[in-house]
């Protein structure tokens, strides 16, 4: 009984070294390396290669280093005989809350355009936004968007949400699915946090740029595929859109001498909204490697049928 680790930027060593830091006897393997194939029962993958999984006759848990799930299901070689599960854990949910106010603040001071008039040297008052001119609307009222939703309700946010499922959440107006346009029409800082299916897929698209009211901005940290990018665009060329920040793309890295990096209303970040942090998540992959060796129900596991 083994357990495999499956990722191909460079971080597997901090992964590892998590395991070695808990003490923990489980036997780790990095996929690139040798390894008894036959001995692993468990895969913690991030974004692995297509057909990998296949390998392995003994899996039976696929377990995501992040809280996406989305590479997995694209993953041919994941069948529904396998168990799957992602990451919930507090310092990525406090990091996102983070990201998106300091995100919601830097566009309330237009901390941006400050920033290119730096480089003009050029000295400029400009006009900002106050609380009371901004309504945040989050797509995705799940771990993250709930969570987010009541840290900026808390910092005094007017805050809409918008889900599959109407929640109940203290302090927050939401809205179910077939409510979108209405969620929209209130919006004006747009909150993009759904989990990527076939569903969400091109979800940020013209038509639901054209019912956000105008100057509406966007913060897209969800997943590339999410967002139509020549939509993007045209609406913020258009100057319906005032803006957006964008960390995450079809294609990570983003390609060097892609357009989307000089455009001056478009705010790259390198997907760091919140990242994984080995040392907090590897403590809850212990705890389900046991719960799965001794065939217990396993902690954060996805519904593969609902697909997220
Ligand atoms: P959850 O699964 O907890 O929440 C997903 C939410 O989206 C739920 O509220 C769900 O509704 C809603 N939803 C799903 N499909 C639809 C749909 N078709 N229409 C309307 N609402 C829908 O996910 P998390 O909050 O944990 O994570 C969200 C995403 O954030 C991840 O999938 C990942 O892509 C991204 N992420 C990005 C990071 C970054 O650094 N940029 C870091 C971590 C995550 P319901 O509640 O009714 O089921
Ligand atoms: C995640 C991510 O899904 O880092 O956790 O995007």
């Amino acid at each position: 009984m083994a357990l495999l680790l499956i990722r191909q930027d460079g971080k597997t060593p901090q992964w590892l070294n998590a395991f070695k830091f808990q003490y923990t006897k489980i036997e780790c393997y990095n996929f690139n390396e040798p390894h008894p194939k036959e001995k692993i029962t468990m895969a913690l993958v991030w974004k692995q290669p297509h057909g990998l999984l296949g390998q392995y006759e003994n899996l039976k848990c696929v377990a995501s280093m992040g809280a996406g799930v989305d590479f997995i299901f694209e993953d041919p070689s994941f069948h529904n005989g396998l168990l799957m599960t992602r990451v919930v854990d507090p310092l990525l949910i406090t990091d996102m809350e983070e990201f998106v106010m300091a995100q919601i603040y830097a566009h309330m001071k237009g901390l941006y355009q400050y920033q290119i008039q730096q480089s003009k040297s050029h000295w400029q008052q400009n006009p900002y936004l106050r609380k009371k001119d901004i309504t945040v609307g989050i797509m995705g009222m799940g771990v993250l968007g709930s969570a987010t939703a009541k840290a900026l309700v808390t910092q005094g946010f007017n805050v809409f949400g918008w889900s599959n499922s109407k929640k109940q959440i203290e302090g927050i107006t939401t809205y179910e699915k077939e409510d979108l346009d209405l969620f929209l029409q209130q919006t004006n800082v747009l909150v993009c946090l759904l989990p990527l299916t076939p569903e969400t897929n091109g979800i940020l698209d013209l038509s639901l740029f054209s019912k956000l009211p105008k100057s509406a901005f966007i913060i897209h940290v969800a997943r590339g595929p999410h967002l139509v990018r020549e939509d993007l665009i045209q609406s913020i060329d258009q100057g319906h859109l005032s803006g957006a920040a964008i960390d995450v793309f079809p294609i990570e890295p983003l390609e060097e001498n892609d357009p989307l990096w000089v455009h001056p209303n478009i705010y790259i970040t390198p997907h760091c909204a919140s990242i994984s942090s080995p040392e907090s998540v590897v403590a809850q992959i212990i705890v389900n490697y046991n719960r799965l060796m001794s065939n217990q129900p396993l902690l954060n596991q996805v519904d593969t049928a609902k697909g997220y």
